[in-house]
């Protein structure tokens, strides 16, 4: 992909990008690229007609946690549902348990393992949440060890603090102790560490009310963090509005949002991310309002969401064969939605486009069509990496 805007996929032919440091110094058709800039052979890459893409950008995981759901998977497949299991204290809740149950080390590399996977399929900037600690000590740990596994896997990792996730089983029924916890003390205490960029809640009939996921983002907002939600993925309570009314960066699910939810997002220029994984990992029946997020000019993000409950998916070319076969997307709108349109939402300008002056981040392909990438199911035609400047693989 390049700057070009007439070619399907912004497409160079022939070309070259050529890095300096950790920028991309110069893109275009190899024969136009300035000698002075064209590397001595031994540090060219050379695809042999393959394809370069933005180093991909998987803009919500999930993916630091103890324990697996496999028991849980075989109870879905057996006819309990996801919200069964949840109101009977499994699901996440089960997932809290078995993360603060594990010492640090094991939920480090488990979690460098999961990332790895992710890198291993050309994706140098990955957003990863907290929200299996549901207490202070807890949360900022998972916060701790996701800035710490930037430095080990050498990508960006975008942090999120998702403590209104679930209620804890220690407050009960005491909604109102939990939401004054993580107002209170959780977010002061991880913006005053630095160890969050941005605040998510999740909006739903298991979850958090509307009310609730206001309360906490709106303490999130106040001290600087972006904001996120998971909206109308179950039913819809009119998280894509709040969302929009708050001006979070997006809103995230979607499967029951309503076209006003959806044109107040278009509105306030809050981007819909797609996670077409628990779509398909939970059975579901409704789809994302695609053809209406199209229609408004809502930027469609895609994402891989990896959590151990209900997206259990560690290869983001998956989530885009996902989005393409289960949303209607077109593979050059999922590719698009997990690097062009996924970086805005992390604020990170200078991705997601391979354009001179921005981040030398590059995934290249052995693919002879783009379309490609949304296509193969259980290949990895990932050919090298590169994350400012350096080669990862
Ligand atoms: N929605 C999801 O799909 C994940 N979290 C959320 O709010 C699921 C998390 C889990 O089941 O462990
Ligand atoms: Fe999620």
């Amino acid at each position: 992909m390049s700057p070009t805007e007439t070619e399907p996929y912004g497409a160079v032919r022939d070309g070259l990008v050529c890095v300096s440091g950790d920028r991309i110094a110069w893109v275009g058709p190899a024969p136009d690229a300035p000698a002075e800039l064209v590397a001595d052979p031994g540090a060219v890459i050379d695809l042999d007609g393959g394809w370069v893409t933005p180093g991909l950008v998987d803009a919500h995981t999930h993916l630091i946690f103890g324990g697996t759901r496999a028991r849980e998977f075989e109870q879905r497949l057996g006819g309990a549902t996801y919200e069964e299991i949840a109101r009977a204290g499994g699901g996440i809740l089960s997932t809290v348990a078995a993360t603060r149950d594990a010492d640090r080390g094991t939920l480090e590399r488990s979690g460098a393992g999961r990332l790895a996977r992710l890198v291993d399929h050309g994706v140098t900037t990955v957003e990863i949440k907290s929200g299996y600690g549901l207490d202070v000590e807890s949360e900022l740990r998972m916060l701790e060890i996701a800035r710490a596994l930037a430095e080990t896997a050498s990508v960006t990792v975008h942090t999120t603090l998702l403590g209104a996730h679930a209620l804890p089983p220690e407050f009960g029924d005491d909604r109102e102790g939990y939401l004054a916890l993580v107002c209170d003390e959780m977010i002061p205490e991880a913006v005053g560490r630095g160890l969050a960029d941005a605040v998510d809640a999740f909006c739903e009939g298991i979850a958090f009310s509307p009310t609730e996921c206001e309360r906490v983002l709106r303490a999130g907002g106040e001290r600087g963090l972006a904001l996120r939600l998971h909206a109308d993925q179950l039913s819809d309570t009119g998280g894509a509005g709040l969302a929009a009314r708050l001006g979070a960066r997006s809103a995230d699910h979607l499967e029951y949002a309503s076209v006003e939810g959806i044109e107040a997002m278009a509105e306030s220029g809050t981007a819909a991310v797609l996670l077409p994984g628990a779509y398909y990992f939970l059975g579901e029946r409704r789809r994302p309002p695609v053809d209406v997020l199209r229609s408004v000019g809502v930027p469609m993000v895609v994402a891989t969401d990896l959590n151990p409950g209900s997206s259990p998916v560690a290869s983001p070319l998956m989530a885009l064969n996902l989005a393409c076969v289960l949303f209607g997307l077109t593979p050059e709108e999922a590719l698009n939605g997990m690097t062009r349109s996924a970086a805005p939402v992390l604020a990170l300008e200078d991705r997601g486009v391979i354009r001179a002056g921005l981040r030398a981040d590059l995934a290249c392909w052995s693919v002879g069509h783009p379309a490609e990438l949304s296509y193969w199911i259980g290949a990895n035609p990932c050919a090298a990496v590169v994350c400012a400047g350096r080669r990862l693989r």
